[in-house]
């Protein structure tokens, strides 16, 4: 699938190697992320700051690790509806206790703004049936994952990233820290 495969190769070049942070238990967390902080790639040089672009720019991020499923719901300062052309994506990637690996997406495109969303371990797909919504007029994108397609494990960690396509310019937020290379993980969150 054409627009897969573009959104997961920007998504792989958003993805560095993780740096820990402490553990905490607990069964959701919020990640607060500053506005303005999207950054733009024109093909030339390193992505820059952009503080105008408000479209996909992560407010925050709630990680919900429940008995049955795992909700992840992100906010945006704005999530416009893609054109023509136009694709966007937002992912977030988990990895349990148990060494388990797993990332949700979810993409839209001009052609189908609902949206579509899988769910992988590494370099495979994994069958299982996720929910997602995309609300433009609330600017959220949620995310539904049984916890049994994670080897309901103990705890997870999560990263996420979020990026927008128009065919000339990607833009790109991370919830997590504001480097140009985003790379860091939550603390732990167990389930309920
Ligand atoms: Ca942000």
């Amino acid at each position: 699938m054409r627009l897969r495969r573009s959104a997961v190769a920007v998504l792989a070049c958003a993805a560095a190697p993780f740096l820990g942070v402490g553990a905490a238990e607990a069964a959701q967390i919020t990640v607060v992320d500053a506005t303005g902080d999207v950054r733009v790639y024109d093909g030339s040089g390193r992505p820059q700051v952009d503080p105008t672009v408000t479209n996909g720019d992560f407010a925050r991020v709630n990680y919900d690790h429940r008995l049955h499923k795992v909700v992840l719901h992100a906010e945006y300062v704005d999530l416009r509806r893609p054109g023509s052309g136009e694709v966007l994506g937002f992912a977030t990637r988990m990895r349990t206790n148990e060494q388990v690996y797993r990332v949700a997406y979810t993409f839209a495109d001009g052609g189908a703004p609902r949206g579509e969303v899988f769910l992988e371990g590494r370099r495979r797909s994994v069958r299982c049936d996720v929910g997602h919504r995309i609300d433009y007029e609330a600017n959220t994108i949620t995310m539904g994952v049984p916890r049994s397609c994670i080897s309901r494990p103990n705890w997870i960690r999560f990263t996420s990233a979020h990026f927008a396509f128009d065919g000339n310019t990607e833009t790109f937020d991370h919830p997590h820290d504001d480097g140009p290379e985003p790379s860091a993980w939550s603390s732990r969150v167990y389930h309920d």
